[in-house]
């Protein structure tokens, strides 16, 4: 039965840099995923009889939004809703079938790396028909509508049996429960030489790669221990947990702690990784050795004409402003465009759409291709794999080699979680209020509120983060996080260039110590925000 229920707008239900994300508890509230979701469907139009792909990554609360989901979208004239089995889909995956299926787009339930369970968080994001995550045109309007919302429509008193694959109907609707894997496989196969990998498990390489109790768990089993061959026990933490078994799924050295050590110890495996919540991030590390997601941007840019997809070489390069530069000297050499946009995925979608672009990459761990519109956690596993398998060079020799052909850049980023969100708007203001002054002091030569004009549809963003850019190209960057849940985040970005490859040994901190010193006096970090230290040092 379609019903149209009469509901009130509720604060603050502004999509972040992905999506809206909140607490649970906020999301329970009667009607608030409802008054979402609907807002979405009532930015968008011409949809009716079209395809919706809808998806989670298994978090608490998944299950219930996922059948409001399709649910109202039946009421709301979609022709069929793709579902993946269990109500879930990674993020990359999701993207996936909304290209392969020419869909109208999709509805991801996630809150990617942020925790989960009862007290944890809940994300809902929309993805357009091109795969991505809606662009701000879009998002703007969506915010628009949350504001004057008054009723919603939903197919209620059913509901469908995520269980097993197959075809249903739901008020009307073509329900189709899909594997969630088996199109992602398909897509990474054409990408990357599988013999090739295989062949290196034969050889004795071995892996380990930590799904975090999240989502990338039976995509790792069936892609690295089913079709390439790697051992039984490769994954860990592989049984998606609605809580993610207490884990904040971040692969980060803090959060993924024990595949940190372990890579770092004696009994090391030839190569460690992790993605996060939602399967768009990723972390790389070698035996004894950590690759910062900057550079690994980089390596596997330099590197990607050796996988079969990237054959033919890359159209251009993009990182998000934050992201070091070593990405910039690759295009450089390879002669190719370096693109730098705001942070968030969505800023890659238009030069990707248009082919300027084939591999882009965030400092946050999430690095991507053309093959989909998100970022792709174990997209980048593979690639790495597949670039071991022809190099048969251990990680760290592949590291040190980057560094000594191109340089080093010494990258860190500093973040100030939960703190005051006024006391951080006024750090922030107070810096923007220095933007004349801070030039000619301290060895700074520009500083700026970065904006970003997009090459593809014109559209301008605005104050996107505080650079102060210094004589030796050392960069501080600052910005207030937009997928926080709690009070705001500060994330100060921390750059120094090392072209003397005699100090590359050097450790990350030490060697940005004067930088980090000043970044916390310029900000008045710990005056404004009470805090001495950051929370997360990544
Ligand atoms: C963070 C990262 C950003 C990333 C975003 C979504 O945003 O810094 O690089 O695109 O999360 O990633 P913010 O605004 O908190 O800094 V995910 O894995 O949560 O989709
Ligand atoms: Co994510």
């Amino acid at each position: 039965m379609i019903q149209t229920i009469p509901t009130k707008p509720f604060d603050g239900q502004q999509p972040g840099t992905s999506g809206l994300r909140k607490k649970v508890k906020i999301f329970q509230q009667p009607h608030y995923a409802e008054n979402f979701i609907q807002s979405i469907f009532n930015a968008l139009d011409g949809f009716a009889g079209q395809t919706l792909v809808v998806g989670g990554d298994g978090r608490f609360f998944n299950r219930e939004v996922i059948q409001t989901a399709i649910g109202m979208a039946a009421a709301n004239g979609f022709g069929r809703v793709l579902v993946g089995q269990g109500g879930l889909l990674s993020t990359p995956a999701a993207s996936n079938i909304i290209r392969r299926n020419k869909a109208y787009g999709g509805i991801i339930l996630s809150a990617s790396h942020n925790p989960g369970g009862p007290d944890g968080d809940f994300g809902i994001k929309y993805n357009a028909g091109n795969g991505g995550p809606a662009p701000e045109k879009i998002t703007d309007v969506i915010f628009a509508r949350t504001t004057t919302i008054s009723s919603y429509k939903i197919a209620s008193g059913q509901s469908v049996d995520l269980g097993k694959t197959g075809v249903s109907s739901i008020g009307g609707m073509t329900v189709e429960v899909v594997d969630p894997i088996v199109d992602y496989a398909a897509l990474m196969q054409q990408l990357f030489d599988f013999d090739a990998i295989r062949d290196l498990f034969k050889s004795g390489f071995r892996m380990r790669f930590d799904a975090m109790c999240a989502i990338t768990g039976p995509y790792g089993k069936g892609i690295l221990e089913g079709m390439l061959g790697a051992p039984a026990g490769t994954v860990m933490n592989g049984t998606p947990l609605p809580d993610f078994g207490g884990h904040h799924p971040d692969p980060n050295p803090v959060h993924a702690k024990e595949l940190y050590d372990l890579m770092m110890s004696e009994s090391a495996p030839d190569f460690g990784a992790a993605s996060d919540g939602d399967g768009d991030r990723n972390l790389i590390i070698g035996r004894n050795q950590f690759v910062t997601p900057s550079d690994s941007l980089a390596m596997l840019a330099a590197n990607a004409h050796l996988a079969p997809g990237y054959a033919r070489g890359l159209a251009g390069i993009a990182r998000s402003m934050p992201t070091s530069a070593a990405a910039d000297r690759v295009a450089e050499k390879l002669g190719i465009k370096c693109y730098e946009t705001p942070t968030g995925w969505k800023y890659f979608g238009n030069l990707l759409d248009a082919g300027l672009v084939t591999i882009c990459g965030e400092e946050s761990a999430g690095t991507g291709s053309d093959h989909v519109r998100e970022k792709d956690g174990l997209w980048a596993v593979l690639l790495w794999l597949n670039i071991l398998a022809r190099r048969r060079q251990s990680v760290e020799s592949i590291v040190r080699e980057h560094w000594r052909d191109y340089g080093r850049n010494h990258y860190s980023r500093h973040d100030y979680e939960e703190v005051d969100a006024e006391a951080a708007g006024n750090l922030m203001k107070s810096l923007r209020g220095q933007m004349e002054t801070l030039p000619d002091k301290h060895g700074i030569k520009m500083v700026d509120d970065f904006a970003y004009d997009d090459p593809v549809d014109g559209s301008r963003s605005e104050a996107q983060g505080i650079r102060l850019l210094f004589e030796d190209g050392s960069r501080i960057v600052y910005r207030l996080s937009g997928t926080g849940t709690a009070g705001a985040t500060l994330r100060v970005y921390i750059e120094k260039f090392q072209p003397d490859s005699n100090l590359h040994g050097v450790e990350t901190q030490a060697a940005l110590a004067d930088l980090i010193d000043l970044s916390r006096n310029i900000a008045e970090i710990q005056r404004r925000t009470g805090r001495d230290l950051p929370t997360v040092i990544t």
